[in-house]
């Protein structure tokens, strides 16, 4: 296809799958999840209201308990979640969408409130500065976790391999492994937060070990062609850090590019401010590196979306905020209507305020 031809508006095959446009929800945590950590009641309508997205990839989700660390997130590691999810995945079917499942363990971004008393697990024993957590008691500070036993990791790749075959049981087109903005496997990833000694520590091969055995492990249950992997080179969220960031990432997407995924999905850090220039770690850098199907988030606006396709830099866009505020955004962006304004008040926890109330073009 002629490039300089594609915009947001262009559907997109990916694997067997239909995308009738470039626009992708990007993941958002909400905090909303009720007991047991079943997504909440609200979140079938919440999904499928913002269906006209080319892709929805839903709010990080647990695999297994001990992979959690804020509050009311949900999981999809017991019959009630899965449950729960089969609601958001019929709604978003009934209302035409796709949606994936980003699968995730937040490793040392965690807290024994949320572990029945037990330390968070990491690849090294090295607390994340400055990161708290809510939790029921209220905000709390992050301790210093407990590095995982080299013995203990089949256990960590069990547990993605089992919310994969529950998401597939609930109904999604996909899932998403959850391999950035430093929780489990961005911490093994980065040389900041690993220091080990075995095969999953040291060379850059070594750290990415535990991220791509966890997504074969995950393209063993649905098939490569079903599985993306969201990563967030450069991205300094929870105290991240890489000394050689464009080695590290560099060599991990070019080992993800060899396994014929749905997609890549980067965070693009923030452009560098200041005196200090960074390596370049936008898609300008990652493209000439992965060949498949490029999806890229960090703030994007309409103008900068069209661009970026445009120029063949990505495949997909990725919009959270601004999805999160308008169910209508690919009706808005069609017709570059006025948005709405995402209020911060309302992005985590909390009942329908902020969640299903933020109206179409039409209600309004
Ligand atoms: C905001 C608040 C809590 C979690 C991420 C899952 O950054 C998150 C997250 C974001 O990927």
């Amino acid at each position: 296809m002629d490039t300089q031809a594609i915009d947001l508006f262009t559907p997109l095959m990916m694997g067997k799958l239909h995308l009738k446009n470039r626009m992708v929800m990007a993941p958002l945590t909400r905090s909303r999840a009720e007991q047991g950590n079943v997504p909440s009641s609200m979140a079938a309508t919440y999904y499928s209201s913002r269906a006209s997205a080319g892709l929805i990839i839903t709010e990080a989700t647990q695999a297994s308990a001990g992979g959690q660390g804020y509050i009311a997130t949900p999981g999809i590691h017991t019959d009630a979640q899965v449950e729960g999810w089969k609601k958001v995945t019929d709604a978003v079917h009934r209302a035409g969408g796709l949606i994936f499942m980003q699968l995730w363990h937040v490793g040392r971004i965690s807290h024994p409130d949320f572990l029945n008393g037990a330390l968070p697990v990491a690849p090294s024993a090295i607390a994340p500065r400055g990161v708290s957590t809510y939790t029921a008691d209220g905000l709390k500070p992050i301790p210093a976790p407990r590095a995982l036993e080299t013995d203990e990791i089949p256990d960590i790749i069990q547990a993605f391999r089992h919310g994969a075959a529950n998401a597939k049981a609930a109904g999604f087109d996909g899932v998403e492994v959850h391999g950035a903005n430093g929780y489990l496997l961005d911490q093994f990833l980065e040389d900041g937060t690993n220091q080990r000694t075995d095969q999953y520590g040291g060379s850059i091969e070594n750290r990415a070990r535990l991220l791509l055995e966890v997504v074969d492990a995950v393209a063993d249950v649905w098939g490569s062609d079903r599985v993306g992997v969201r990563l967030s080179p450069g991205g300094t969220f929870n105290d991240m850090c890489d000394c050689n960031p464009q080695e590290t990432f560099g060599y991990a997407v070019r080992q993800l590019a060899t396994r014929k995924l749905a997609y890549l999905h980067l965070i693009e850090p923030a452009q560098p401010q200041g005196e200090h220039p960074m390596p370049d770690l936008s898609a300008r850098f990652f493209r000439p590196l992965y060949p498949g199907i490029l999806i890229v988030a960090s703030g994007y606006n309409r103008e900068r979306a069209n661009a970026v396709l445009k120029a063949g830099l990505a495949d997909l866009v990725a919009f959270g905020q601004l999805f999160l505020a308008n169910p209508d955004l690919v009706d808005r962006f069609r017709k570059n209507a006025p948005l709405n304004t995402p209020d911060p008040q309302t992005f985590y926890g909390g009942g329908a305020q902020g969640y299903i109330d933020y109206p179409t073009l039409d209600a309004a």
